[in-house]
């Protein structure tokens, strides 16, 4: 009997540690676990219209806010390889005043990167979309670089995937973490709020890739924020915000 209980906690225990959290910010040379606002645990957020998406539900607030320059690479670790299949994408979040002190609310966020599958979309003459597949997909660490063009100051940076297993019921899992630009420049990205980014019923999440596996794909959200200048803007063609390249590019 005991023995059973135990194998059932056990049971219990692998079931949960197959989900994950975003838990450690990398910023230039820097990485922090403070910096980042602690999801209460690893269970995804399911409803992306409610205020649980924006930095997931009741984080923790973060202990410190890291600087990095503009055009210095930021990006989040997770504690376990992804192991549902979804894009990833990376957000900035311009803060009121001090990062420490909003809650990610309005229309201050732009995207900066989403990653998605190792086929194209749309996809290119003989590429296949099975088995549909996202280049995020086991992998532990998501960056991308802060473009030059933004502008100085306070910033929540958010990453999210979404795990497409489940037609019509998606898993998000968020984190943010708190950073102050500096060096940065002019540009005026367009923005989002957060929920509002993506539309009710939006196909790119409530998509189940598994049956049937899609023919084509578009992430969810808006499109990358490229900037004006560098590395970054000139690896993109204009109507890509896919990536499927390496990671380490970056
Ligand atoms: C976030 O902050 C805004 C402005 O301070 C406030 O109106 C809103 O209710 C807050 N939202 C949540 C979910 O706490
Ligand atoms: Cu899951």
């Amino acid at each position: 009997m005991k023995f059973a209980t135990l194998l059932g906690l056990a049971l219990v225990a692998q079931t949960v540690s197959a989900h994950y959290i975003f838990n450690t910010l990398i910023a230039g040379s820097k990485t922090s676990s403070k910096a980042v606002r602690k999801p209460l645990n690893n269970s995804p957020v399911h409803d992306y219209t409610g205020s649980e998406i924006t930095c997931n539900l009741n984080p923790s607030k973060a202990q410190e806010t890291v600087t990095v320059n503009a055009g210095d690479t930021i990006g989040f670790k997770v504690d376990a390889a992804l192991y549902h299949k979804g894009p990833v994408a990376i957000y900035l979040g311009k803060a009121p005043g001090s990062a420490a002190n909003w809650n990610g609310s309005g229309k201050n966020w732009f995207k900066t990167r989403a990653l998605i599958c190792c086929a194209i979309s749309p996809p290119a003459a003989g590429s296949t979309f099975n088995p549909f597949s996202f280049s995020s997909q086991n992998k532990d660490k998501f960056k991308t670089t802060i473009p030059k063009s933004v502008p100085s100051g306070e910033y929540l940076v958010r990453i999210e995937q979404a795990g497409l297993h489940l037609t019509g019921t998606p898993e998000f899992f968020v984190s943010c973490a708190q950073i102050k630009v500096v060096n940065g420049g002019k540009g005026n990205p367009s923005k989002v709020s957060i929920p509002g980014y993506i539309p009710k019923n939006d196909p790119s999440v409530m998509v189940n890739i598994y049956d049937p596996v899609p023919t084509a794909y578009t992430c969810p959200g808006p499109s990358v924020y490229r900037g004006s200048a560098g590395l970054y803007s000139s690896i993109f063609s204009d109507n890509a915000q896919y990536w499927s390249g390496l990671d380490s590019l970056y």
